[in-house]
Order: structure tokens, then sequence, then C-alpha cells
């Protein structure tokens, strides 16, 4: 589904008068508005092929209609996000749920639609109909090494896939573990893994990079091989420099401060990307900023902080991707609010008063420091981030151009009601 510019002029034109007023009134107390924009506006979100339809649980799957049929139909979907929001210009492609059969053509589709490929992801994590091994015991960390051959192979076919599609990037999550002490001699499954982790890092084109991604728990729940960051960090700094570490917010033991985890990759020079979601428990997969926003503040303060140290793009130097379910929104909805929410917490850390921030630091002024941060944070930054979206072409109010140009109700007349889109 497409929309067109006359859709989207007129709704603005109808929400203007009032942005204006909004974006003044937060502009004036602001120095440096511009740059602020800029950085908006070039910032881009990728959204996972696999968060396109109704997620489920367990228990369960209550599917909202008119998910994509096709890896075609959800370029189609992200496309018209990115063409309400203006943020959302990339797809991160799961393999094998969403395997291209004709590159060249999707590509150009997504090309279409204003839309890069970000990382790729490969998935060891389940066994497809026509694979000789089982991944019941694991991937990289099998006992037998017909099944960590396969898991290798595999990988090195999804970098393939990428090449095709101009993707820059591999991400590698293993559900590897034990569900039981004793199952496994950790350090076998660690040295294993490594190894299969070396052959794949070998395939890497030389403009690639390698995500590792960790996870503490699940489907495994007593130890998982990638369980945390230092785990992670121990396998991408003997790969090499082509190798980093992933954070998926929903991956961490509860409470984890994961503003810290993030300032350390950096410093080490060895962050790669975000899977962005919220959790109030574990690896929920809710919309971002639903339930932790201040979190969601701090880690973009402290990314900012970072990449602002070292020299980095803040667009384009890490990957950015969205990892969630949606099991009772409608996804494109969800999506666009986790955008949104990504949007506004980085907004929000591009205002700290770094210089202040400092120097409250070095004289142990804490509740000063608290001051400063909250200054930002409590800012209402929505009228930037609109401005920013306006200035690229988008909509004033995606959700509620979506929702009056009856979207859903459009898709599922299109595309009917029983479809799954998701992999799981
Ligand atoms: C695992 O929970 C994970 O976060 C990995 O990124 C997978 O690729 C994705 O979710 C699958 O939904
Ligand atoms: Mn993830």
């Amino acid at each position: 589904m497409k929309l067109d510019n006359a859709a989207i002029n007129e709704h603005n034109n109808a929400l203007l008068p009032e942005h204006r007023r909004q974006f003044d009134y937060t502009a004036a107390g602001l120095p440096q508005v511009e740059r602020i924009l800029q950085h908006l506006e070039a910032f881009q979100v990728a959204i996972p092929s696999w968060a396109l339809g109704t997620g489920g649980t367990r228990f369960g799957r209550f599917p909202q209609g008119g998910e994509p049929r096709s890896l075609e139909e959800k370029i189609e979907d992200i496309g018209l996000l990115h063409r309400l929001n203006r943020s959302s210009g990339a797809i991160s492609l799961h393999i094998p749920w969403d395997i291209p059969k004709d590159a060249q053509a999707v590509k150009a589709l997504a090309t279409e639609h204003g839309l890069a490929f970000d990382a790729m992801n490969s998935n060891t994590f389940q066994d497809q109909p026509d694979q000789a091994h089982s991944y019941k015991f694991g991937s990289l960390q099998h006992v037998d090494q017909a099944v960590r051959k396969q898991a290798i192979a595999h990988n090195i076919d999804v970098i393939k896939h990428g090449i095709g599609l101009g993707s820059k990037s591999l991400t590698v999550w293993l559900s590897d573990g034990s569900s039981h002490p004793g199952q496994l001699n950790f350090r076998k499954a660690f040295g294993r893994t490594l190894e299969g982790l070396q052959a794949i890092y070998q395939a890497l084109p030389e403009d690639w990079k390698m995500f590792v991604e960790y996870k503490a728990f699940e489907p495994n729940f007593y130890s998982t091989t990638v369980g945390d960051w230092g785990q992670s960090l121990l396998y991408t700094s003997k790969l090499g420099p082509k190798a980093y570490t992933l954070v998926d917010l929903g991956h961490h033991l509860p409470n984890a401060n994961i503003e810290q985890i993030v300032s350390l990759l950096l410093m080490e020079g060895k962050l790669g990307g975000f899977h962005f979601n919220d959790s109030k428990y574990g690896d929920d997969d809710l919309t971002v900023g639903s339930i932790k926003p201040y979190q969601l503040f701090l880690i973009f303060s402290e990314l900012v902080e970072g990449m602002d140290a070292k020299g980095m793009t803040h667009a384009t130097d890490l990957g950015w991707m969205i990892d969630a379910s949606h099991n009772v929104k409608d996804p494109l909805e969800d999506l666009l609010q986790s955008v949104e929410a990504i949007m506004i917490a980085y907004a929000q850390a591009l205002l700290v008063d770094r210089p202040a921030l400092e120097a409250a630091q070095a004289a142990n002024d804490v509740a000063q420091a608290q001051e400063i941060l909250q200054q930002a944070y409590r800012t209402d930054v929505r009228p930037l981030v609109r401005e920013a979206r306006l200035k690229a072409g988008g909509a004033a109010n995606p959700i509620g151009l979506y929702r009056s140009h009856e979207v859903r109700k459009k898709l599922i007349s299109q595309r009917g009601y029983n479809n799954t889109a998701t992999g799981l």
C-alpha cells in the first residue's frame, strides 16, 4: 500500500499551525536547534522483517489480519512506515524466514521505497524441514561436528544472500546453551562455538561487520553459551576487528545497568549495534520506551557521549535495529511508536549539557548531575522530532494518518485475514 504526497500534504496542512506554535516554543529555549534537527533527520532505524505480523507466545496468537504474505509485501509495509516517519529507511532480514528468491528484484523494490538492507540474521535455533541435523542440543557448540558444519554453512549462506542485497553485516544469535546442570562442559562448548564463529568470520567480506548477540536465558534456562556482554566480548575480541557485540535490550538479567555496558563496549570499540525493545520481566519484546523510557534515554545519553568522544557518526557507525513482537497491537502502529520512542530518547540525549555535566562530575556535585540529565529528559522534544520528520517529507502525526487512512482495513481487504508473517 502506498501513500501519495497529496494525502500527506493534506494531513500536514491541517496540523501545521499547531505544530509551528509548539516547535517555536521548544526551539526558543534551545541552543543549536539546527544541529539537533540534522542529527534527527539522518538517523534511521532498521525494521526487522519478522516483526510485521502479529507475534504470539507459546500459549497462542491472535492475528490482526492483513499481514504481509511475502518478502515483497514486507518491504511494502516498511516502505509505508518510512513514508510516514522518514526514520525507518532500512530492513533487517532473517534467513530462512525471508529468503530473497530474486535478489536483484528485491533490492530494486527496496530502493523504490527508499530502503537499505541492514544486518542479515542467521537462524540456527530452529530446525527446518529440509535440514539434515537437528539443533536440539545447540548449533556451533554441538558435540557433533556434522551439526557444527551445518550451522557454519548456514551462516555463510546468509552472508551470500546479504552480499546480493547490499547488506554489510551479519548478526549471529545462538540459542546454544543447556537446560540442566551437567548437560554441558562450559569450557568445551565455548571452544567449539569460538571455532565455529572463526570459520564464519573467515567468510566475511572485507567491508562487513559481524555482530555477536548475547542473551541470558531462553530457550535454554540453565546456561547460555553467549549469555552476557562479557562472553560476547570474549568472542568478539578473539575473532578480530570486524567482530562486535550486539546489545538487545531485552536480553539482560533484571535491573542490569545497560547504559554502563554500552559505555564500556563503546570505549573498547566493540559495540556493534542494537536490537531495541522494552520489557518488564525479561525478553518481553514490548514497544520500545513503553515501560522504561528513562533507561532508554540514559542509554542514548551514553551513546551520544561515547560516540562523540570517538568522533563516530551517530547515524551510521552503529547498527540501529528494532527486535520486538507485537502480540496485541497492530504491528505497524507498534513499530511507528517504537521508532518515535527511539527518536525522542535520541533527541533528549542530544540536549544534555555535556560541559556542565562534566563540571558537575568533576566537583562531585551529584545533585547537579541529576538536574542536568533530567533537564534534558523532561524537555518535551516531540516538536523537534516532528519538525525533523516534516523537513524530511514525513507525516506530522504518523499514527494519526495511518488510522485516518484506514490502512489496516485496506490491507485486510487486499491480503485477507489468515496469514502469518512471523517465522516463529
Ligand atoms: C532472540 O531472542 C532474538 O533477539 C534474536 O535477535 C533473534 O534473531 C530474534 O530474537 C528472533 O525473533
Ligand atoms: Mn534480538
